[in-house]
C-alpha cells in the first residue's frame, strides 16, 4: 500500500497562471512527485503543495522552485 505523504512549499515570486504553470513544469521532473496543487497569492508568498509516494528530496524541490525562477522560502512536511 502506498503511503501518501505531503511537502508544503512556501514560494515567493509567482503573480500569475504562466508562473503556475513553470512552477509545476519543473516540480514534475523532480523523481517522486505524484502530484502538485498550487495556492496563488500573486506577489505574496503562494503555497505549493507536493504530494508523493515515495518521499522526495528537499534539496531537489529547491533546486526545481530556483529553476522555475521563484524563491523557495519555506518547506514544511506532514509528520
Ligand atoms: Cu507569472
Amino acid at each position: 500500500m502506498a503511503i501518501d505523504r505531503t511537502v508544503e512549499l512556501s514560494v515567493s515570486g509567482m503573480s500569475c497562471s504562466h508562473c503556475v504553470a513553470s512552477v509545476k513544469e519543473e516540480l514534475n521532473e523532480v523523481p517522486g512527485v505524484q502530484n502538485i496543487d498550487v495556492i496563488l497569492k500573486p506577489n505574496e508568498v503562494s503555497k505549493v503543495t507536493v504530494v508523493t509516494d515515495t518521499g522526495v528530496d528537499d534539496d531537489a524541490l529547491r533546486t526545481a522552485i530556483t529553476e522555475a525562477g521563484y524563491e523557495l522560502v519555506g518547506i514544511s512536511r506532514d509528520a
